[in-house]
């Protein structure tokens, strides 16, 4: 049995996001966001779910803080719904909704848990929508100014920023392929919808550093280290290619530009910046936020004599278990961008767990997944990489966007027809990861 000790201070937390967890969709004064409307269009949503009542945690958030405390997190990554606080994306604030956020934060501070939050996680108000979404990019400054508005109101407690969850699906999903809000399927839209996000990201530095300047901000990117299927030359090369899509949104930050790889795969999908839209996105950063879950494998079309390399058993979302991944792309990331700061802003593993007879729920899939995990981020500790906190993804079973309430994430069980919570046994194991700060393998 090994043990692995983490440095002093790593900050242990889970995460959730805004339109997963509260439901509460219309209440209060809250505007409707894309994932609203897009939840209730038939066939959109796996069983036709959706996220109006979802965790309910809207009205039960002070029994999930106390979770969290019986768990030992030190941290809680949550988002903030734009139209909940700002029900037509602008101008006229809801203050029963930044009461919300300001309610939550107190809970959190009382409990000795540090809040951590994330501005956007997919729910954009339904009224940037109808003047073109993140395509257009007046979005840019209305975004900026809803940013404004919640360092403004919570910047005296949170300390703690990240601008943007995932720019890539939010592109990808979003705009490409429409499995997610707004459901569009244009390129070209998500190559435009990826200029104005960063230039939101970058706006929204500027502003809280004028206003809060000891207050940390980063942004979460998706990234995953990509293999070659085989040992064939050409996979070789087209996984070293693929490998640097993952910049897609560092590279602009942290080099001035889209990846050159990617201007030559996506012509002009990919806007030109101008010199002060250079300016704007390219603001050091206090911390670079990663999500992780996989790898990707890459080619695999028969070549004579080529060997296809080992495969992995998968989680229920049908993603490899390959936790060497997480340091291979933590260690990949560093080199190319040296951020001062690095995070494990999610990682985590749907299973199909089921409460035995006593219900327990004993998912040990789910812990081994973990560990494996957590063991690779703390060997790229190891070699240089400055991390500094891992948030699980998820504090509890939740709405997983078009697969609805099939994929169950939590290290907390929900049943959803009594919002019951139960702690699993990958929750029980996790709590005392992060009080003794130690991970004393069992695999
Ligand atoms: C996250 O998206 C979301 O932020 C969160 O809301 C969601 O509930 C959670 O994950 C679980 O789905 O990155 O190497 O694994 C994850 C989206 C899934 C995008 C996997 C990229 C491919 C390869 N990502 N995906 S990898």
């Amino acid at each position: 049995m090994s043990k692995l000790v983490f440095p002093d201070g790593f900050l242990w937390g889970a995460a959730t996001a805004s339109y997963q967890i509260e439901g509460a969709w219309n209440e209060h004064g809250k505007g409707p966001s894309i994932w609203d409307e897009f939840s209730h269009v038939p066939g959109k949503v796996r069983n036709g779910e959706t996220g109006d009542v979802a965790c309910d945690h809207y009205h039960r958030y002070r029994e999930d803080v106390a979770l969290m405390k019986s768990l030992n997190l030190k941290a809680y990554r949550f988002s903030i719904s734009w139209p909940r606080v700002l029900p037509e994306g602008k101008g006229r604030v809801n203050e029963a909704g930044v009461d919300f956020y300001s309610r939550l934060v107190d809970e959190l501070l009382a409990a000795g848990i540090k809040p951590a939050v994330t501005l956007y996680h997919w729910d954009l108000p339904l009224a940037m929508d109808r003047i073109g979404g993140w395509p257009n990019l007046e979005v840019a400054n209305h975004y900026a100014d809803y940013a404004e508005l919640m360092f403004r109101r919570l910047g005296d407690r949170v300390k703690f920023w990240i601008t943007l969850n995932e720019p890539q699906v939010v592109c990808n999903m979003g705009y490409t392929t429409g499995g997610h809000a707004p459901g569009h399927t244009d390129e070209r839209e998500a190559g435009r919808a990826g200029h104005t996000l960063l230039i939101a990201h970058g706006l929204a530095v500027q502003r809280l550093r004028g206003l809060s300047p000891e207050a940390k901000i980063g942004l979460t990117v998706n990234v995953g280290q990509v293999h070659p299927a085989t040992d064939s030359a050409e996979d070789g090369a087209l996984a070293a290619r693929m490998q640097e899509h993952n910049a897609w949104f560092l590279d602009p930050i942290y080099r001035g530009d889209y990846p050159a790889v990617m201007r030559e795969d996506k012509g002009d999908i990919l806007p030109q910046f101008t010199e002060e839209q250079r300016r704007t996105i390219q603001q050091p950063l206090d911390f670079l936020g990663i999500n992780n879950y996989s790898r990707q494998v890459i080619g695999g079309s028969p070549v004579p004599g080529a060997t296809a390399i080992e495969r992995l058993p998968v989680t229920t979302m049908n993603w490899e278990v390959y936790p060497a991944g997480l340091r291979e792309i933590l260690c990949w990331v560093h080199e190319r961008c040296s951020p001062p700061e690095m995070y494990m802003t999610e990682n985590g593993a749907a299973f199909p767990d089921q409460p035995d007879a006593s219900g327990r729920v004993e998912d040990e899939d789910r812990r081994a997944f973990l560990e494996g995990y957590i063991s690779e981020a703390h060997r790229a500790i190891q070699l240089g990489v400055p991390l500094k906190g891992y948030f699980v993804w998820s504090l509890m079973d939740n709405f997983e966007w078009a697969w609805g309430f099939y994929q169950r994430f939590g290290i907390v069980r929900v049943d959803f027809d009594t919002q019951k919570r139960i702690v699993k046994r990958s929750g029980d194991w996790y709590a005392r990861v992060a009080a003794a700060n130690t991970v004393e393998a069992e695999g």
